[in-house]
């Protein structure tokens, strides 16, 4: 499927979605239960939207990650700075016209709002505000990148602080920046992500930068060619590949001031080799992908080609050094910006790039299977929804159905009933699992005892304070570590940690995704049996009720609906994931140790003996307070122990998990018998007014058959990319 397919099956699926919920909500031929249908459609609808192709873009400040994006964009658009400069979040994507859109997190007054209108009054364009005054919108009545720039730098930027104080307020209000650009400056549907330089550990940072990656399909990581073998945060990009699965491009940027011969992407030398090392320091997986990039000279190239630039600015840039024979030829050519703007592009490497990131969200991305759950759920609803309309409808044309219906109205709540049996066996086999006990004479110790077993100090130990403790003895690495006021130490210490916390999560969660799966399955094929019975409800010939003809639970399987509902529902439910949480205690956890060595780095000997000794305690406590006991920070708050979040974590896991799907099995067993008591206490009625009612039913069975129709062929489309016909 095309990247332009997609989108447009996708904004499909959105709007059925919203036809649904308008049926569900508005429409007094829906019999099913209101408050579950609203809330698995907005499941769907977040799950979707958060669907969108989203590239993030991370990497120390001055990198040159907001000169990168404007490159792609074509334009500058974004502020760029020799001094730190982005200071929020800020998220890029196609619209009608240029515009910038600002969530804030409570209403903007009248004083603020002021504030940005003086701030913006040279440019272009019109500032509005939301009726709840949570929302502003600054529309712009032209599309020079130059606008959106100048009236981003007032909110987005470190400088702000000093050159715009008076909109401080309302700066402190926004919660997310959405620029939007006229179509054709985006060539395809991507969304961009810049974020400000990563550069300290702070909490409030990780827990940003984690919660947006969780909603990318690509992390851009950007690194300064002259510094590759020197990053810090290689530990938290382990995390973000090994935890979220995500895929990491690592882009070496500012090329422009390597020479030629350092550039080699496969690593033999230079600064890919710099890199190269410093993954297998980290465990980062060999086939991360390695670029080489000037994005400085891309955006000039672009700019220039797009008339927004003169030649002149760029022959004089003191950023571009053009060797001599280039700007000989360029002065004797007949077009010198087109024919200067293509010699750039072509050193900036940019094309290579921008070629593999299309590449890989169109081929590799997980756009396809997002769309492909979204869309079972609402061809798998409307054909809920359409059932009960065509029962009634079917009785409306033929009331001698009634008699039938009648007739086996205590076998299929006898049936019922035994499903409802069979889905809390199942349910009940899962909650032991997950808290302990015993279920046919086998014990489960339940996921907290699991996890607590392996976080003994024995363990700890051994497998983290020891391997530090040998790390420091070997070679200078405790030199090192002292001359780099214990950063690599620290580093060390998280990498360990890491390693023993993530070993023990791999094998729990193993543990619990397949007790899910399991729960599942079983509840699955319940479910399909629940679904037979609707469907025939007022086909009794067709309907053995003493023994469901499971083909039917088959056909449920194959549409997967339960797995799209339970998933998206337990991600919502639990709320925050593993990742940030071990990301945000080990962090925590660090910044402790850098505090309690600091306190005695002056006052010691030079033997290394003696440093071991001190260290050794230091480093035993630091890190049993950051796995068990916990520990205070500068302001006197407490940090909970990894063990306390872990915990917490499995619980509500397994809390949204049981929750979620013992949701699916109310709603799909109440629906059938509350519709089979409407059906029959309403049946003078529908005897009474058949005309009507088939007049009225009629179109509504063809809307949701359109629905369930189209939704199928999406699935269908999005599962089978790679369909070969012969
Ligand atoms: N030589 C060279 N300079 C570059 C390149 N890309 C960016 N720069 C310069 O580096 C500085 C920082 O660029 P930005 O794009 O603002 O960097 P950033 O990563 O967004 O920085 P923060 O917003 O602070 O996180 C600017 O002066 C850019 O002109 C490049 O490819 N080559
Ligand atoms: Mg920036």
């Amino acid at each position: 499927m095309k990247f332009s397919d997609l989108e447009e099956n996708r904004r499909w699926i959105l709007e059925s979605l919203g036809r649904l919920e308008g049926f569900v909500l508005n429409d007094t031929d829906f019999r099913g239960n209101k408050q579950h249908e609203t809330k698995a459609i907005a499941y769907q609808n977040r799950f979707l939207e958060d669907g969108k192709y989203r590239v993030v873009f991370l990497g120390t400040f001055n990198v040159g990650k907001s000169t990168a994006i404007n490159a792609f964009l074509g334009g500058g658009y974004l502020p760029m700075d020799v001094e730190e400069c982005t200071s929020q979040l800020t998220f890029i994507q196609r619209g009608e016209h240029l515009e910038l859109v600002l969530a804030l997190s409570s209403s903007v007054s009248d004083n603020e709002l002021d504030a940005l209108r003086r701030s913006l009054k040279e440019l272009p364009g019109e500032i509005t505000r939301s009726t709840d005054g949570r929302e502003l919108r600054v529309q712009f009545t032209t599309d020079d990148p130059d606008a959106m720039r100048m009236s981003l730098e007032p909110l987005v930027t470190v400088m702000a602080d000093e050159d715009y104080p008076h909109l401080a307020p309302l700066r402190e209000k926004i919660e997310e920046l959405n620029l939007f650009l006229p179509s054709g400056v985006l060539e395809e549907d991507i969304a961009f992500v810049d974020t400000p330089g990563v550069h300290s550990v702070s909490e409030t940072r990780q827990d940003i930068t984690y919660g947006i990656i969780e909603r990318s399909h690509l992390v851009i990581s950007f690194v300064d060619s002259g510094f590759a073998g020197n990053i810090h945060d290689l530990n938290f990009i382990k995390r973000i590949i090994k935890w979220r699965g995500r895929r990491v491009f690592f882009v070496l940027n500012k090329a422009d001031k390597l020479e030629s011969d350092e550039i080699d992407v496969r690593g033999a030398r230079g600064p890919s080799r710099s890199l190269i090392e410093a993954f297998e320091r980290h465990d980062i997986p060999e086939d991360s992908e390695i670029f080489f990039l000037s994005g400085y000279r891309a955006l000039r190239a672009q700019q220039l080609e797009r008339g927004q630039i003169a030649l002149e600015e760029v022959l004089d840039d003191n950023k571009i050094s053009l060797p001599t024979s280039v700007v000989d030829r360029i002065e004797d050519s007949e077009d010198p910006a087109r024919d200067l703007s293509a010699y750039l592009m072509g050193q900036s490497r940019f094309p290579h790039l921008k070629e593999r990131l299309l590449d890989y969200l169109l081929n590799e991305n997980k756009a396809g299977a997002v769309l492909g759950t979204a869309a079972r759920f609402v061809a798998e609803r409307a054909d809920d929804f359409v059932s009960s309309l065509e029962n009634e409808l079917n009785l409306a044309k033929d009331p001698t159905k009634f008699d039938e219906l009648r007739a086996n109205r205590e076998q299929l709540m006898a049936r019922l009933n035994v499903i409802r049996a069979n889905a809390d066996r199942v349910l009940n086999v899962y909650n032991v699992q997950s808290k302990g006990g015993e279920v046919d004479g086998q014990p489960h110790p339940g996921y907290e005892a699991m996890f607590r077993e392996n976080l003994t100090p024995e363990k700890i130990q051994e497998e983290v304070i020891q391997p530090v403790i040998t790390w420091l003895r070997t070679g200078s690495n405790l030199k090192d570590a002292q001359r780099q006021k214990f950063a690599p130490l620290s580093a060390q210490m998280e990498h360990q940690v890491d390693e023993f916390v993530s070993g023990i999560m791999a094998g729990l969660n193993e543990t619990i995704d397949k007790a899910e799966a399991e729960a599942r399955d079983a509840i699955t094929e319940q479910l399909g049996q629940v679904r037979g019975l609707r469907m025939h409800l007022t086909e009794p010939g067709k309907l053995d009720v003493a023994g469901i003809d499971t083909s039917m639970a088959g056909s449920y399987i194959a549409f997967g609906g339960l797995g799209a509902a339970v998933g998206a529902a337990t991600g919502a439910l639990v709320g925050t994931s593993v990742v940030p949480l071990l990301g945000t205690a080990i962090g925590a956890g660090i910044g402790g140790l850098l505090g309690a060595i600091g306190g005695f780095v002056t006052r010691l000997a030079r033997s290394e003996e003696r440093w071991l000794k001190k260290l050794e305690p230091v480093i035993h406590d630091n890190v049993m307070n950051m796995l068990i006991h916990g520990g205070k920070d500068k302001q006197g708050n407490r940090i909970a122990p990894l063990l306390e979040s872990v915990v917490d974590y499995l619980k509500r896991r397994a809390d949204a998990f049981y929750e979620a799907v013992q949701g699916e099995v109310d709603n799909a067993i109440n629906s059938v018998q509350s519709e089979v008591d409407s059906l029959l206490s309403r049946e003078e009625e529908i005897r009474n007014e058949s005309e009507a009612i088939i007049a009225r039913l009629g179109p509504k069975v063809s809307l949701l058959h359109e629905l369930r129709d189209g939704a199928a062929e999406i699935v269908e489309l999005a599962t089978n990319r790679e369909v070969v016909r012969v």
